[in-house]
């Protein structure tokens, strides 16, 4: 049954005090007994929105209404292959011939993050993730040997509340005031060739600094799709306990979610990326061993274009329920400081569970 346009319809003719408060409010003449019953009327015009499918893969881009829990995970490869210098591709021999004792032919990034999500009230919702990093590096060396080193462990703790400040349906305007605490590692050491050894910048799981993680996100959503923007920066304070300060990043993503039916929705997205070199110097890093451990080889801009598959299943009439992701894509525009290694794709997807 199409039962949306009919409740729109009836929430407007009775306007704000039958949305608001329709559960303790006596029937009157004009509500028949079949309206009186219907539960969805114990929800106001902006709930009516959230029954729908949400962008699970961008952190932050829904929330809970008052009392609902989530529990979610989140699975993330980012693979990097070869090297860049500004928009140009450059050759592992290239990088070996300008002086360097080894250079990274490829390198796998995993991360699995753990979510949990609740409803403080209508307007607030808090989130508190927590990532777990498994990366690995493969080296080659200018006497043509090559090695891997591997990292493992969890990263930063983000703990983000998040304010409604416009909330008009089908458009709602979210700020997000997220602090990063620094739970992860900048000591992560690994076996190489020249002994058990402090590794690159990017192998660390953390950045060892308290970081500000605040974001702005818009949310839109009518019977036909789903659509929103995100802006997001990472503001790291001081410097850690190795002697540097990673980069601030900044991100802007935007998206558009066509729905098929109320459990499929596929997404285009675009999210471009800035961020910054390290600020000071880990001194256990030879910068001259390769690109990775120069703090001024780090910075970098970067766009990428992901294609997503979100599917909802068991959704009750207030959008308690299971939602998943899938999403990929590919950088259609990188220009680092480089030489550095470069993004060739990422793959990932995300479970939420909301009750
Ligand atoms: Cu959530």
């Amino acid at each position: 049954m199409n039962w949306k346009p009919w409740v729109l319809a009836l929430a407007l003719l009775t306007g704000p005090a039958l949305a608001q408060e329709p559960t303790s409010a006596p029937a009157t003449p004009a509500q028949t007994d079949s309206q009186v019953d219907n539960p969805l009327l114990d929800m106001n015009l902006e709930q009516l929105m959230h029954l729908e499918l949400v962008q699970t893969t961008v952190p932050g881009a829904h929330w809970h209404w008052e009392d609902d829990w989530m529990v979610g995970y989140q699975f993330m490869r980012v693979q990097n292959e070869g090297y860049n210098s500004g928009t140009t591709r450059v050759s592992n021999q290239d990088v070996l011939r300008s002086g360097y004792s080894n250079v990274h032919t490829s390198m796998t990034m995993d991360m699995h993050m753990l979510m949990a999500m609740y409803g403080p009230s209508d307007d607030v919702t808090l989130m508190v993730m927590l990532p777990y990093m498994d990366m690995t590096m493969n080296h080659l060396s200018r006497n043509g040997s090559s090695f891997q080193v591997q990292s493992q462990g969890f990263g930063d703790l983000r703990i983000s509340p998040i304010v409604s400040i416009f909330d008009e349906y089908p458009h709602r305007i979210q700020f997000e005031a997220g602090v990063s605490i620094p739970t992860g590692s900048v000591n992560k050491k690994d076996l190489t060739p020249s002994g058990f050894s402090q590794l690159e910048y990017k192998m660390q799981t953390g950045s060892g600094t308290l970081d500000f993680v605040p974001a702005l996100t818009y949310l839109g959503q009518n019977d036909d799709m789903n659509w929103g923007a995100q802006a997001r920066g990472t503001f790291r304070v001081g410097s850690n306990s190795a002697g540097y300060r990673q980069g601030n990043v900044y991100e802007l993503t935007a998206w558009i979610s066509p729905k098929i039916n109320d459990n499929f929705s596929p997404s285009l997205r675009i999210d471009a990326l800035k961020w910054g070199n390290v600020l000071g110097r880990d001194t256990r890093l030879n910068p001259r061993a390769n690109p990775e451990s120069d703090p001024g080889l780090q910075g970098g801009e970067q766009i990428n274009l992901l294609f997503g598959l979100n599917f909802s299943a068991g959704l009750d009439d207030e959008g308690r329920g299971h939602r998943f992701s899938l999403e990929g894509g590919l950088p259609i525009y990188q220009n680092l400081n480089g030489p550095q290694i470069r993004e060739a794709w990422r793959l990932g997807g995300a479970w939420n569970w909301t009750f």
